[in-house]
This record gives structure tokens, C-alpha cells and sequence, in this order.
């Protein structure tokens, strides 16, 4: 299996690292801004003015092209998150349409610069190029929006470590934030309703052996429901992601009050599908304190019951499965 980590040579911070894309306006106020400095004797000047509207305007849009990474040859659990976040078609469709806005910008100059060199009027050029051009950009406004908007969007894209990652996954609303921010560094929200979590929340749990610390990383995600992958929704996607993808390990949390209004069996069922994976999985009971059930390690946020024994549990499997 392909890894999502860094040993795949994919680095995923450059999906946090995009840079601002400004609007059509933007864009060209800026170009055009730029060329009212250009200074010159007429003809030359007008030339050196309409050079700079194709510079700035070239330069901005291939630092926004550059600046994406390959998305087909990246991991498959990162182009699909990245599928989910912003839509991998629209993407490709809104870079395609600044190369293509960059290549007519450079046509529709180079055929002004020619013009004034073959003796037409310098500043009846100027003009008609300048409408030409605002216009072509005009039409990639509402590309450079999206861009914006996915640059913003992809921030949400967790990057992950060198470090064992283990997936908290079952039902909604069963506790899997609250253990996860009793695990761990980071504190999604947890509420009592189903699908509190939507994105992927990373955490770090550590633990101290032999005078050592040591760490993995834990993956908070969306609920799932029991049913086939084509009903899930894009919420559910997400864990189903994570848990194909990243997990070294499967932390799977069973609710057996049913206070998450979902049936203990429905769970189970969930579970058998998670274990044909065929990944190691870790059953425990949440909501200790609530039931008295303890034929598998039962943990409660509540009380702190089974939590530091789950945190020995998951570092002594992530040792077993690395030996
Ligand atoms: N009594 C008790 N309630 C808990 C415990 N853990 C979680 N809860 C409650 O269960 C509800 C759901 O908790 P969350 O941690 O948001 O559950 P989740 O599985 O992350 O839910 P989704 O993100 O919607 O899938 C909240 O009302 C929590 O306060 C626990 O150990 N004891
Ligand atoms: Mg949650």
C-alpha cells in the first residue's frame, strides 16, 4: 500500500503553502498600474507599458500554476481528501483556464507590439489592447475566486508525520472526539449530536518508556454509518478515507449505552466491515461510566476510566506491529 507519509515523496505542506490569488480586477489594476510608471519616448514607452500589463499578468498567473502540486501523481488518500475538499475537476478546469488566459494575454501583446513597430498609432493601440486584455482576464474571474477559496479551503488538509498513526473510527456521536482529546494534544468539539465531526483532526499521544517519548499520531474522524460506500455521504467519506489510507492501526470505539442513537448491533456490523480491511483493530466500549459492560476495555472521558491503560494498549500494538 502506498504510503500518505513523507517516505512517498510527497510532501503535503505545499498543499498549505498556495499562494493568494487575486481577483480578475486585482490583477489587472495591479498590471495596469505598473505600466503607468514605464517611462520612455512615445513609441518605446508604449511598448515597454504593454511588456509590463503581459509581465505582471504572466508572472501572477504562473506563480499560482507553479505553485500546485502534481495532483495526479500524488498519494491517493491526498487526491481523494483534496477530491472532497475543493472538487479535483474544478481545479484542473480553473488551472487550465489561467494557462490559457496567459497565453492569450501574451498573443493579444505581442500582436499590439507589433502593430505600433509596424507604424500604427501608439496610443489607439494601447487602448485596444489594454480592452483586450482586461477582457480575456475578465473571464477567468471567477477562477481566480475559486483558486482562492481552495487555497483557503486546503489549509483544512492535515499534513502527517513519520509518526504511527492510529484511526479513531465507529458510529457518530459514539465519543470518539472526546477520547481523542483525552488522548491527545488536540481538542475537536464534541457535542450530542450525530456528524459533530466533519474534517480530519490530528492529535499527538505520547508516552513516556524507559525514559523515552515516544509518539503517534491520532486521527480523529466524521461518524460512519453501516451502509454501502456509493450511500455514504461526503462526511463519512472522509473516515472511510483515513481509515483505507493512513491507519497503521484502527481504534474502533463501540457505544453500548445506544445514547449515541445508534443500535449496538448496527455498530457491530460496522466493525466487521472495518476489520476486513484487514488492518489491526482495537474494540473498546465508550461512555464507561454510563454501563457496567467490561468484556472488552471500557473507557470513560467522564471519570478518566481506561484511558491511560487504552494509551499503553495502542503504544504496545504500534511497538508489535514495527517489530
Ligand atoms: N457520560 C459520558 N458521555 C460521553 C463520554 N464520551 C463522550 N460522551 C458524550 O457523547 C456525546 C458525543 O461525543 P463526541 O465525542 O462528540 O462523539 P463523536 O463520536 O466524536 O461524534 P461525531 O463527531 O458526531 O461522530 C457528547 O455529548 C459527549 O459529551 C463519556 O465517556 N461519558
Ligand atoms: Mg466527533
Amino acid at each position: 500500500m502506498e504510503s500518505v507519509k513523507s517516505d512517498s515523496g510527497f510532501d503535503a505542506e505545499i498543499l498549505h503553502k498556495l499562494p493568494t490569488v487575486l481577483t480578475a480586477d486585482e490583477l489587472l489594476d495591479k498590471a495596469f498600474r505598473r505600466a503607468s510608471r514605464v517611462s520612455g519616448r512615445k513609441r518605446e514607452k508604449t511598448i515597454n507599458k504593454l511588456a509590463t500589463v503581459s509581465n505582471v499578468i504572466s508572472s501572477h498567473l504562473n506563480s499560482v500554476m507553479k505553485a500546485h502540486p502534481s495532483y495526479t501523481s500524488m498519494p491517493e488518500f491526498y487526491r481523494e481528501l483534496v477530491d472532497l475538499t475543493v472538487g479535483l475537476g474544478r481545479l484542473r478546469k480553473s488551472l487550465a483556464a489561467l494557462k490559457w488566459a496567459d497565453s492569450m494575454v501574451q498573443r493579444i501583446v505581442t500582436k499590439g507590439i507589433r502593430q505600433i513597430k509596424g507604424g500604427k498609432n501608439p496610443e489607439l493601440v494601447l487602448k485596444e489592447t489594454y480592452g483586450r486584455v482586461a477582457s480575456v482576464i475578465k473571464q477567468i474571474d471567477k477562477d481566480l475566486r475559486f483558486l482562492n477559496e481552495a487555497k483557503r479551503a486546503m489549509r483544512r488538509i492535515p499534513v502527517f508525520r513519520d509518526e504511527p498513526v492510529v484511526v479513531v473510527a465507529g458510529y457518530p456521536n459514539v465519543g470518539k472526539s472526546s477520547l481523542v482529546a483525552s488522548l491527545s494534544s488536540v481538542k475537536p468539539e464534541v457535542a450530542s449530536y450525530p456528524f459533530t465531526t466533519k474534517e480530519i483532526y490530528v492529535g499527538m499521544v505520547e508516552f513516556e518508556e524507559k525514559g523515552k517519548n515516544k509518539k503517534i499520531q491520532i486521527v480523529d474522524t466524521p461518524g460512519m454509518l453501516d451502509r454501502p460506500i456509493h450511500k455514504r455521504n461526503e462526511i463519512e467519506k472522509r473516515a472511510v478515507l483515513c481509515v483505507r489510507h493512513l491507519a497503521d492501526c484502527i481504534l474502533f470505539v463501540i457505544d453500548p449505552t445506544e445514547s449515541c442513537g445508534y443500535s449496538i448491533d448496527k455498530q457491530l456490523s460496522l466493525l466487521e466491515e472495518v476489520k476486513e480491511l484487514g488492518k489491526p483493530v482495537i474494540e473498546i466500549y465508550s461512555k464507561a461510566d454510563l454501563h457496567d459492560m467490561r468484556d472488552r476495555l471500557a473507557v470513560s472521558c467522564t471519570t478518566g476510566e481506561g484511558v491511560e491503560e487504552l494509551r499503553k494498549i495502542l503504544f504496545s500494538e504500534i511497538e508489535r506491529l514495527r517489530s
